[in-house]
Parts: C-alpha cells; structure tokens; sequence
C-alpha cells in the first residue's frame, strides 16, 4: 500500500464509524450496503477521483457522481460532510422531520446531483448528463454507483444500450457487486451471472475490482476511458457489511439498525481495522 491508499483505507473506516452512529442515531438506515460501498465513496470524494468542488458544488463543469442505490443516502451524507460539502455536525439530523438529509439523497443537500432510491434509475440519469457533456464538447465526466440487485431493474439495460449507441466513454459505471440484495443473495432471487460478460455483450468496456482495495479503486476509476468510444463499467467485488464481522454477509444487516450493544461492538472493530 502507498501511503495514498493508506490514508484513503483509515478515511473510508472513519466514514463507516461515523455512518453507523448516523444509523443508530436516526433509528434507521441501510447498514449493509452502506458498509460494502465506503472505500468506493472514499476514493471517489476523498482522493481526487471526482473533479468536485465542496465550496462551489454547482460549477458547471464538475463531474457528476449518481448514488444510484440511494437507500445508501447515509454513506453518501457521511462522504459529502467528510469532504467538506457541508458541516458534520449536520449529519446529526439524519432522518429527522424536515431535515434535508432525508432517508433517500435530496438535490437540496450539497453535492448531490439527483433524487435517487427508486433503484434503476441512476444509470439512466448518468447516461443522459455524460450526452449532455458530449454534445456540449465538454470534458466532465458522469459516474454512477449501482447495487448488484439494482440491475435487477430493467431500465438499466435500456440505459446500457442507449450508452453504447453514443459512444459514451466519459460515463463510468461501478457496480457494488456485494451478492446480496435486501432479502437474500442476489443469485437466489434473479441471478446475473456472468454479469462481465453482460455488459461486455452490450458494448462496454468492462473491468473487475476489489472494491475493498484501495491500490485497485484508484488505478481503475483513473482509468477512464478504458477504451475510446466505449462506455465504462467496473464491476467492484464487496462485502455487504464490510468492517465488522458480525454484520458481513448477512441479508438480515439490510436496513437493521445496531442496538446500543451491537454499535459499541461495531466501532471497537472498525477502529480496529482503522489503519
Ligand atoms: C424500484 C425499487 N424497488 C424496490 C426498492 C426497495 N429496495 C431498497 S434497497 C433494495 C435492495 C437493493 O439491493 P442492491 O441493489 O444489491 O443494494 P445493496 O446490496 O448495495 O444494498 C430494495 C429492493 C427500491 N428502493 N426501489
Ligand atoms: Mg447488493
């Protein structure tokens, strides 16, 4: 590890501290995904991945990053408030009547780009803002954060097509592959193997990662275009629940909240790994 991806691997475990006490503290949330999809949000906010600018989040020529899955709205504040788009101290009103930072990502808070949470619409979104750039000439680029489960939604396909017609090798998508969806792991419900393949078969340029290492992450969110002309998809194997051993890869860690015990527990671990 380079110290680089050193101080983006204690970063991402203090985002995940922080983002289960915002959970425990809000008495709901999506723990599971949100712990999968933090070293992605960490390298994207944190290290320069996203060409974005926390004092002036509406300039016109930043990149646009779409939380597709935008039951992890928890993530995405702790990522925004650790990046400096907005005070910390706000994230304290998570889930609070007429709050901003509402269960599901709000345009009204800094830094995020859509209203997302109806899953399956991310990509489409991303796919129209990276035509928009292009036929702008512009040279930002949009990337989106899809669940595996997501892409379940068949407005995705329809998405990936349109995106391949256009060329549109500024657009990047990753997707959380943590095999899991809310209930149970995603090849028991509607499975999608070879998911590579699939995206290959409709005209992108397809990359498979660890999403849990940080070297990885950044040398391939870099890497964009992969190819001239093609869309970009990166496929990041996760855990849902990364971090803390009792919460990883169990489909009942969806949408539970800690107990006082279990969130005790939970940081203990997190700052043990917090190196
Ligand atoms: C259109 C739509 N259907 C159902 C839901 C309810 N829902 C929220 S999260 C989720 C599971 C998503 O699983 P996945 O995409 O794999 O996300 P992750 O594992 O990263 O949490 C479901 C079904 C929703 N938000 N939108
Ligand atoms: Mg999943």
């Amino acid at each position: 590890m380079s110290i680089d991806t050193q101080a983006l691997h204690k970063k991402a475990y203090e985002i995940r501290q922080r983002n289960l006490i915002m959970i425990y503290e809000a008495g709901g949330g999506h723990t599971g995904g949100d712990l999968s999809s933090a070293d992605i949000l960490a390298a994207l906010y944190l290290n320069g991945v996203l060409n974005v600018d926390p004092k002036n989040p509406r300039t016109p020529d930043r990149d646009r990053f779409f939380m597709s899955k935008g039951h992890g709205s928890g993530l995405l504040y702790t990522t925004l408030a650790f990046a400096g788009f907005f005070p910390e101290e706000e994230l304290a009103t998570y889930m609070k009547p007429l709050a901003r930072l509402n269960g599901h990502p709000n345009v009204h808070v800094p830094g995020v780009e859509a209203n997302t949470g109806a899953l399956g619409h991310g990509l489409p979104m991303a796919v129209g803002a990276a035509l928009a750039a292009k036929m702008d000439g512009a040279s930002w680029r949009a990337f989106v954060l899809t669940g595996d489960g997501e892409l379940q939604e068949g407005s995705n396909w329809e998405a990936a097509m349109a995106a391949a017609q256009y060329q549109l090798d500024n657009l990047m998508l990753i997707v959380d592959r943590n095999r899991f969806q809310m209930v149970d792991r995603t090849e028991r419900i509607i499975g999608l193997e070879p998911l590579a393949d699939k995206w290959r078969a409709f005209g992108w340029s397809v990359r498979e990662i660890n999403g849990h290492d940080h070297a990885e992450i950044m040398q391939t969110l870099t890497a964009i275009p992969f190819e001239a002309g093609k869309p970009n998809c990166v496929i990041a194997y996760t855990h849902k629940g990364e971090g803390v051993s009792f919460i990883k890869d169990r489909a009942g860690w969806h949408h539970r909240v800690p107990t006082e015990e279990e969130l005790s527990a939970a940081l203990e671990e997190l700052r043990g790994a917090d190196r």
